[in-house]
């Protein structure tokens, strides 16, 4: 016993002379525009300014001193936990995650949050072993890590019956994708082993006791981090059984994984930022039986990126489906009449047609092998691949005008293939897409189309298919998927893109950024409702406002309906107007928000608008940033326009698949067909009676995020936020200021800013007395002593002022940076013990 107690009082020491030369100087961290921050120490102070040492160089820097940010003592560095920093900024947090980052902990804890660093290579970190590692553990028993936070869910959900949430963002490339498959990895694997080994409800109480905040500081006075490279060396030998989970995953486990690859080949593509973007959100639901086996699984989709099957930048590829159909089709592209190569296809020529590292034959029959395991059939595999052939033939149709400027179609035999894939007649196609039948006045009319309007009615056309196709597609693996059950319970897995702002930001960033305004605020309330349930527990007072409601008036200002008619619904009124413009719309909306009118109680979202100064749009205030819009386009892009007569010649398609894409539409009056045209009046009321067919995109999406929200509302949540470290793509470098702004979008630093408004380090009085005892000898005299009367004589003797701490019914909570003050007191004092000690150990020698 007595070795390692010397080699435990060794490390004390070391650690306490690096404190004792921390301690000899005033360290900072100075704000750097390249660096985002340095170290250095003050070397004295001349009123607001200080004089600082750098660390790295020594030379001298004027700073003010409020933009100096205290630093942690060095025993904090890599802590699990960024709540845990006794000094809680911006500096300190980054400082914390490169640290970590850099010896290969991509996961650390920030409170509420698990934070994931996007390796940029492949870490041993996703084993079976280390499966079994996390399985049956509390958060704290184990480095962060993701499978922690799935661990975490899977035992609430047994415990408490009640459905979970991981909620997953980040900006492009973060790595949100992969770490939702790692969670559905972790579920498939852990689910299947309650079939070889029992439940595991029954576990100790300590378990749901864990607080989220700060549970214990490190009691041997050496940093938790250590525990990292002991977790990853794990040996298997702690799992139960030597088989692989992969190898007794069930049918459904297995088919849950291979909806992914689906999703991924029709939703994801390559970007200049990811090559393996995916272009839509989703939300994941795996349900499981009340013995914690897997019930099934479901899957929301949101806001696909219809718009790249046409379009994209030129680094960019189309969705992955193109290419891989061109790669490996062989005979079924025959059937496609897909006889060209991909650059004779004008949809696909104009762009990117390979990807670094992908093999598009090989990811081609993945996912013929994932669709088969699904379940479905030749003929629906063959309806899949029939509308991705038919955009790309559409693609092809070439338009030119008349004289007059009507378009015409001088080759019919590309539309000819067109409408024999889709099941069509190509007349009346032809006639849909050329001069189709418009109401002017009471009267039905074939108006020519310019050749511009055909093309763009081309295009239209393509994004909707591909869009319903898509859409019909999760139907269908949902179908395959979902059993359920009115026993089961769920872990959603929220997999969807986090804040934007770009140079120019439009609709689609409008969109998500309101998505991800709501997602804060559900955080920010729930954050609040744990804190307030905490400071009951112990018995603590707290006034303190509801930090839920801070985002408020900018969520008001996007989705107000009524009198303080919000962006959205003011949009969708243009868009009904006749001779409406972007620019009508910009400007009806200036009025309505920055205009003089109405009272800031009525109004509260108006502090949070602002016209554009120099382009036609204008500027919202979110919790992450103040962002200008653009609102170009906004009228087309929000009312998706595709002709009714296109969407009617659809609707009777002799292919079944094609004509269930557009059901929606069929029951219109058919005003272009031999039955002569309806109407005003039924065309009205008949469009009444069809739910779905003519919403606007932005009712659409706020109808899908409403019920999101409501569903999460249900259900516990697990947040994880995943960062990007630098723009290249590659392992081991952190870019500061890049991350910085992350942690500013993605909410963990409002996380840290509520935490603050609170006592964010907390410690059992158990641990505080153990810890801290030493700087008050005397105090607590020998045999028992009531834990809360033990800590309240030691900060009197500490001499805390008590605005600075509260004393609960366990804990013992502090405010920001008092902890640090404490340590050093402490180290000091060890300091000073051990070297009296080796003084008279030297003296024996
Ligand atoms: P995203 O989902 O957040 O972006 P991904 O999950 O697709 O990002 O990750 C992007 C790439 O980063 C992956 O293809 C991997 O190469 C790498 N990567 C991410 N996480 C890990 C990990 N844990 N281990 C190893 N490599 C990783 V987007 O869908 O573009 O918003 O739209
Ligand atoms: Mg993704």
């Amino acid at each position: 016993m007595l070795l390692p107690r010397l080699s435990q009082s060794a490390e004390a020491a070391r650690a306490a002379a690096l404190q004792a030369e921390f301690n000899e100087k005033k360290w900072v961290w100075v704000p750097d525009d390249k660096e985002g921050y340095l170290a250095g120490w003050v070397n004295k102070e001349e009123g607001d300014f200080g004089e600082i040492i750098m660390a790295a160089g020594g030379d001298f820097r004027r700073v003010p001193l409020y933009a100096l940010s205290k630093m942690n003592p060095p025993k904090f560095d890599r802590v699990e936990d960024i709540a845990d920093l006794t000094f809680l900024n911006e500096a300190s947090v980054v400082h914390n995650l490169r640290l970590r980052y850099g010896s290969g902990a991509i996961y650390t804890y920030s409170g509420l949050f698990l934070v994931a660093i996007n390796p940029y290579q492949s870490l041993p970190l996703y084993s079976d072993a280390i499966i079994q590692q996390y399985r049956n553990k509390r958060r704290d028993e184990n480095p962060p890590h993701i499978f922690a936070v799935a661990e975490r869910a899977w035992v609430n959900m047994g415990e408490e019956r009640e459905n979970q949430s991981i909620l997953i963002t980040g900006e492009s490339g973060a790595g949100k994708t992969e770490s939702t498959k790692k969670v559905i990895q972790y579920l498939a694997a852990i689910a299947t082993d309650v079939h070889t080994s029992p439940p595991s409800h029954s576990r100790s109480p300590t378990l749901t006791s864990s607080s989220s905040f700060v549970s214990s500081m490190p009691t041997t006075g050496l940093p938790r981090n250590s525990s990292f490279r002991r977790a990853h060396n794990a040996s298997p030998s702690v799992s139960g059984s030597g088989l692989t989970a992969k190898g007794r995953l069930g049918l459904l486990e297995r088919q849950i994984l291979q909806a992914n690859p689906i999703l991924e080949a029709f939703g994801n593509a390559q970007t200049q930022r990811n090559n393996n973007s995916s272009r839509f959100g989703k939300f994941v639901r795996i349900t499981f039986a009340p013995d914690g086996s897997i019930a099934g699984a479901n899957i929301d989709w949101y806001l696909l990126e219809k718009s790249r099957v046409v379009v994209r930048s030129e680094a960019e590829r189309s969705f992955h489906v193109f290419y891989q159909l061109m790669a490996g089709g062989g005979t079924l592209k025959e059937s496609l009449l897909l006889g060209g190569a991909i650059e004779d296809y004008e949809y696909l020529n104009k762009s990117r047609r390979e990807v670094d590292g992908v093999d598009d034959l090989h990811e081609w029959s993945a996912l013929k092998s994932a669709l088969d395991i699904v379940g479905f059939t030749p003929a629906e595999q063959f309806d899949l691949f029939r509308i991705v052939a038919a955009i790309l033939h559409i693609g092809n149709i070439a338009i030119t005008s008349t004289r007059a400027d009507d378009a015409i179609m001088p080759d019919p035999s590309q539309a000819e293939r067109v409408c024999h894939l889709l099941g069509i007649p190509v007349a009346e196609f032809t006639r849909a897409v050329l001069r189709p039948r418009v109401l002017a006045g009471r009267e039905w009319v074939s108006q020519a189309r310019t050749r511009q309007q055909a093309l763009d009615e081309l295009s239209a056309l393509c994004k909707t298919l591909y869009e319903k196709s898509f859409g019909r597609l999760v139907d269908r693996i949902n179908e395959a998927l979902d059993r359920p059950s009115s026993r089961s319970t769920f872990i959603g897995v929220l997999d969807i893109a986090g804040f934007e702002i770009f140079e120019i930001n439009t609709y689609e960033q409008l969109l998500i950024n309101y998505t991800n305004e709501k997602l804060q605020q559900f955080f920010n309330h729930h954050m609040f409702v744990l804190e307030q349930e905490e400071y009951a527990r112990e018995g603590i007072h707290w006034d303190y406002v509801n930090f839920g409601l801070d985002l408020q008036p900018t969520i008001d200002l996007i989705e107000a309906t009524g009198n303080a008619i919000g962006i959205l619904s003011c949009l969708d009124e243009e868009c009904i107007m006749p001779k409406a413009t972007d620019l009508t719309f910009t400007n009806k909306l200036s009025g309505l928000w920055a205009g003089a009118t109405g009272e800031d109680d009525e109004h509260p979202g108006k502090q949070k608008y602002e016209p554009a100064r120099f382009a036609q749009g204008f500027l919202i205030q979110h919790y992450a940033a103040k962002v200008e819009y653009r609102t170009d386009g906004w009228l087309e892009k929000n009312k998706d326009p595709l002709n009714d007569n296109v969407t009617r010649v659809l609707a009777a398609s002799s292919e079944r698949y094609v004509a269930t894409l557009f059901a929606e539409y069929s029951d219109l009056p058919v005003s272009s067909g031999p039955g002569g045209p309806g109407n005003m009046f039924t065309v009205t009321k008949k469009r009444g009676l069809k739910k779905g067919a003519f919403r606007t995109v932005g009712q659409r999406h706020k109808e899908q995020l409403a019920s999101l929200m409501s569903q999460l509302q249900a259900t516990q949540p697990h947040f994880v936020r995943c960062i990007v470290p630098n723009g290249h793509k590659k392992p081991g470098r952190v870019d500061v200021p890049l991350v910085l702004d992350q942690l500013r979008c993605n909410g963990v630093l409002e996380g840290i800013r509520i935490a603050r408004l609170g006592y964010p380090n907390r410690l059992p009085f158990v641990e505080f007395r153990q810890r801290y005892e030493v700087l008050t000898p005397g105090i607590i005299p020998p045999g028992y002593m009531d834990g809360r009367e033990a800590c309240r004589r030691m900060v009197k003797t500490l001499d805390l002022d008590d605005s600075i701490y509260k004393i609960g019914t366990s804990k013992i909570f502090f405010k920001a940076g008092v902890l640090a003050e404490l340590e050093e007191r402490r180290d000091l004092l060890l300091f000073d013990i051990f070297s009296r000690l080796q003084a008279v150990a030297r003296m024996w020698t």
